[in-house]
């Protein structure tokens, strides 16, 4: 009965508009910014392709639809536990076996918008959190942790928002002991407004990658180049991540949602 009432109260405050839906996901297209890796390292993702198979004309008299050409991890998009070796025997690890619980949970925001602007290296701490915790609350157990850097406003822009120079990528992240405490926590997962969960210097880090190490060994979940944090409360949204199924996939873009109260 309880749960019935939050859910129609819901459903008057989605329609009287005192719950909003904000975006939290950039357009999805050939211009969006796609992650470069040392190319010693690895492959890069492909560029995003969108082909045409019909727009109402010969190949398609009445319709238009087109086909994609689209690696999983990009734009907007959810890193499952299968998509590091640390995750990999995860049988609930891939987009397609995860419980769709995890798909809508609540999100705490951590403002680091003024340490990324001044430091384009700066990386979150289990300190930084513990005193986030003690000015907004504690961050519970199946929660994101959302860190706003406001980093979207460069999402149009590849070179600014991957700010490469000689000595590599130089874009926000967290410390292995911080990812070590969301652990402890048992968060959902951690997301970022950057090109993926781990900073730009992370490939150099003493543990190289500790967000993806780390969050996908305790079958946690990433998320990647999320925009309009700054939209959001510290506390109270309600956010709604889910990947595409995609068959033993290891991340998926997502059309990420935040319900907040209309301020
Ligand atoms: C592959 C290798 C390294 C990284 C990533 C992918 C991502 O950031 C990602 O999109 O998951 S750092
Ligand atoms: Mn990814």
């Amino acid at each position: 009965m309880t749960a019935q009432k939050t859910l129609s109260d819901l459903a008057v405050a989605l329609l009287d508009g005192s719950v909003r839906v904000v975006d939290c996901a950039a357009p999805l297209g050939p211009n969006t910014p796609l992650l470069k890796l040392p190319p010693e390292l690895a492959v890069d993702t492909p560029k995003i392709e969108i082909h045409e198979i019909a727009r109402y004309n010969e190949t398609g008299p009445w319709w238009a639809w087109n086909w994609l050409k689209l690696g999983e991890h990009s734009g907007t998009h959810f890193d499952a536990p299968q998509h590091w070796i640390t995750g990999k025997d995860y049988p609930d690890g891939t987009t397609d076996t995860i419980d769709p619980q995890a798909f809508v949970a609540p999100a705490n925001v951590i403002d680091c918008s003024r340490e990324a602007a001044e430091n384009n290296d700066f990386l979150l701490t289990a300190d930084g959190v513990k005193a986030w915790e003690a000015e907004y609350g504690e961050i519970g157990e199946g929660e994101w942790v959302l860190m706003r850097t406001d980093w979207d406003q460069y999402n149009t822009d590849e070179d600014k928002f991957l700010n490469t120079d000689a000595t590599g990528p130089h874009t926000p992240g967290v410390t292995a002991d911080c990812v070590e405490y969301l652990m402890e926590k048992n968060v959902l997962g951690f997301g970022t407004q950057c090109i993926g969960t781990d900073a730009g210097m992370a490939a150099t880090f003493d543990l190289p990658f500790p967000a993806h190490n780390l969050l996908h060994k305790n079958n946690r979940y990433g998320l990647a180049s999320l925009t309009n944090l700054d939209k959001l409360p510290p506390k109270g949204a309600i956010f709604i991540a889910n990947p595409l199924k995609i068959v033993r996939g290891t991340g998926s873009p997502v059309r990420a949602l935040a319900l907040v109260p209309a301020s």
